[in-house]
């Protein structure tokens, strides 16, 4: 296991990488380049010049996320080609600094969604929520207006304002796309994306659908054992593969995690993983909480177990943690809860493994 943590660059993140680089364990960071229009190459003096300053900071640079699917290519429309050359060339840039991961999703319009990126809990700590009866209450505007609320002015990763501005055009496009449409597009995608990460050594990491249900009627296909199985056949190989992040598959209580893990890590297709608690209040309706099992609805150290079981060899990071201690951070990605995360991950991992080798 390698412990990772998603930094947003010098421009748009509020934590630094020598406060990263003193978080025991982790080894590097997950890169991005925000400020890239989607659909556009990102350019290699760019990505170098990133690369050049995780190195400095004594970091490594191997997971990029996200490089994001033009809605075109999840639309099937005539201009994807053009789109998919792009991020073919993307692929290729990324390759030549030494990426091995790159994750991307493929829900439609909408990347994550949550209906409140400040809830307050008992003990004073912000929470990002997300409760279905105000997707089905109010509306796409309403949460567009809500998330931009929420975000007080950071740069959200997967919330692109100015394609959501195309909102009900965009809504009218979909229309007539149902999930088996939107599948063959991702397939499509994939077979033209796959053959060059094969030659360059990069290996794709689908993110699950966050949350792993359709919102405002829009098709989501990445939600659950059978539909990802389905993906990863569609183009069988060994760089088509998955980001298995907990806190968006296990919302679904129907989504056996363990099980999942075990599936997917046997056959050597969970190339990252996101660890995350959260607690279910109720159908479709959860807040995120601290890593610890005790904090939310999930068993995280049987999580970290099936993992260790299948001698999970990847990059994991901790995914959003809570806003604690006053800070002031982009929702979910603050340090201080994130690197609490880290350092109970890496604590289960260390147990988990000594006690096995003594079993042995
Ligand atoms: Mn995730």
């Amino acid at each position: 296991m390698h412990v990772v943590f998603r930094w947003y660059g010098d421009e748009f993140d509020t934590i630094t990488l020598e406060q990263i680089r003193q978080i025991p364990g982790v080894e590097g960071v997950v890169g991005t380049l925000l400020d890239i229009e989607v659909g556009k190459v990102w350019p290699y003096e760019k990505i170098i010049k990133l690369e050049k300053r995780v190195q400095q900071a004594g970091l490594k640079l191997e997971v990029i996320e996200s490089v994001n699917v033009h809605e075109d290519i999840k639309l099937g429309l005539p201009t994807r080609d053009e789109y998919i050359e792009n991020y073919n060339q993307t692929l290729i840039n990324l390759a030549r600094i030494g990426i091995k991961v790159v994750v991307y999703n493929f829900m439609p319009l909408f990347d994550w969604v949550r209906t409140n990126l400040r809830k307050r809990l008992d003990d004073g700590s912000q929470v990002m929520e997300y409760e279905h009866r105000f997707i089905e209450g109010r509306g796409p505007k309403e949460l567009i207006k809500e998330v931009k609320s929420g975000s007080q002015g950071f740069t959200l990763a997967g919330w692109d304002w100015s394609r959501l501005e195309k909102l009900s055009e965009l809504l009218e496009l979909y229309k007539d796309l149902d999930e088996e449409k939107l599948f063959e597009n991702l397939v499509y995608f994939l077979r033209n994306v796959i053959p060059v990460c094969e030659k360059i050594g990069i290996k794709l990491a689908i993110h699950p659908d966050d949350p792993p249900w359709s919102v405002f009627g829009l098709p989501r296909i990445v939600t659950c054992k059978e539909k990802i199985e389905r993906i990863l056949n569609a183009v069988d190989s060994p760089c088509n593969g998955l980001t298995f992040c907990t806190g968006s598959l296990g919302v679904n209580p129907k989504n056996n995690l363990l099980q999942m893990i075990k599936y997917f890590g046997q056959i050597g297709r969970i190339h990252f993983v996101h660890l995350r608690n959260v607690k279910i209040t109720a159908e479709k309706t959860f807040y995120e909480t601290a890593h610890p099992s005790f904090c939310g609805s999930y068993d995280m150290f049987e999580i970290v177990k099936a993992l260790h079981d299948v001698n999970f060899n990847g990059y994991v990071r901790p995914d959003h943690g809570r806003t604690i201690w006053n800070e002031k951070s982009i929702p979910g990605y603050g340090l201080y809860d994130r690197a609490l995360g880290t350092t109970y991950i890496i604590g289960l991992w260390e147990a988990i493994d000594k006690m096995s080798a003594r079993l042995i």
